[in-house]
């Protein structure tokens, strides 16, 4: 199975890349990670590193470009890559570890284009910062972000709000009472409920800790569950 770990900038995708991939280790499975940050030298031993085809830096340097600029660039270059990233056969789970830059996965075809060449099944794991989530209207965007993601690479995916050992997020329940009565935040976080219900095939958030390891279990039930679910869909 693949995991594509998705979200905004220092969300912890990196972290839970590596950790996670160590409690799916010590539950008996073989697991790997695979780099496609381009701008950062990952912390933990990748099976396999986008920088070894494309490093931002140096692609700023040669092209002479900006840092955005050179961020596109790289997805481009590295889109010449995916048959070299992509690990072949022989791991339970492989674990994509994608930019820091949300847009560059999403808006890019690099993000399609490796799910349309991954061969076995594809969840992605949409994480966000639990602890910039301070209202409403903070944890509605997250949500809908993560069903734009969702919408964009055309797999099925969870919300999981990371660093729940810094700030918990409450449960959807909460934020609606919160609104009940607001006007048109409280009408749009109703349709908004519907609108995930209607994309995602779980759509129950989950309370994880890339540091702790807290919740762990719970984000392997919900992979689980969207595999069944999918299994049984097709
Ligand atoms: N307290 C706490 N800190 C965390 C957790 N997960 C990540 N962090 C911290 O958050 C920061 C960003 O983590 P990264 O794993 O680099 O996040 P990222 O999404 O890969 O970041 P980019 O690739 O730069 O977008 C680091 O300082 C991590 O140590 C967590 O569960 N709890
Ligand atoms: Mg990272």
């Amino acid at each position: 199975m693949n995991i594509i770990l998705l979200g905004p900038a220092g969300s912890g995708k990196s972290t839970i890349a590596e950790s996670f991939s160590k409690y799916l280790e010590d539950e008996g499975y073989s697991a790997g990670v695979v780099n496609l940050d381009s701008a950062s030298p990952p912390r933990y031993s990748p099976i396999s590193d986008v920088r070894e085809f494309v490093r931002a830096e140096e692609v700023m340097e040669k092209e002479g470009l900006g840092i955005n600029g050179a961020l596109l660039r790289s997805m481009e270059l590295a889109a010449e890559h995916l048959d070299d990233l992509i690990p072949k056969d022989g791991w339970d789970f492989v674990i994509y570890d994608t930019p820091g830059q949300l847009e560059l996965f999403m808006y890019t075809s690099f993000g399609r284009e490796l799910v349309s060449r991954l061969e076995s099944f594809t969840v992605g794991v949409f994480l966000a910062d639990s602890t910039r989530v301070t209202s409403p209207s903070t944890y509605s965007a997250m949500i809908a972000q993560s069903a734009i993601v969702t919408l964009m690479l055309e797999i099925p995916s969870i919300t999981a709000f990371n660093k729940s050992d810094r700030a918990r997020v409450k449960e959807f329940e909460h934020y609606a009472r919160e609104l009940e009565g607001e006007g048109v935040l409280g009408e749009f976080f109703e349709k908004l409920l519907k609108f995930v219900e209607a994309t995602s095939v779980i759509y129950r958030p989950v309370l994880v800790s890339a540091k702790t390891g807290e919740g762990f279990d719970e984000l392997f039930s919900a992979v689980n569950e969207v595999f069944c679910a999918c299994g049984d869909l097709s």
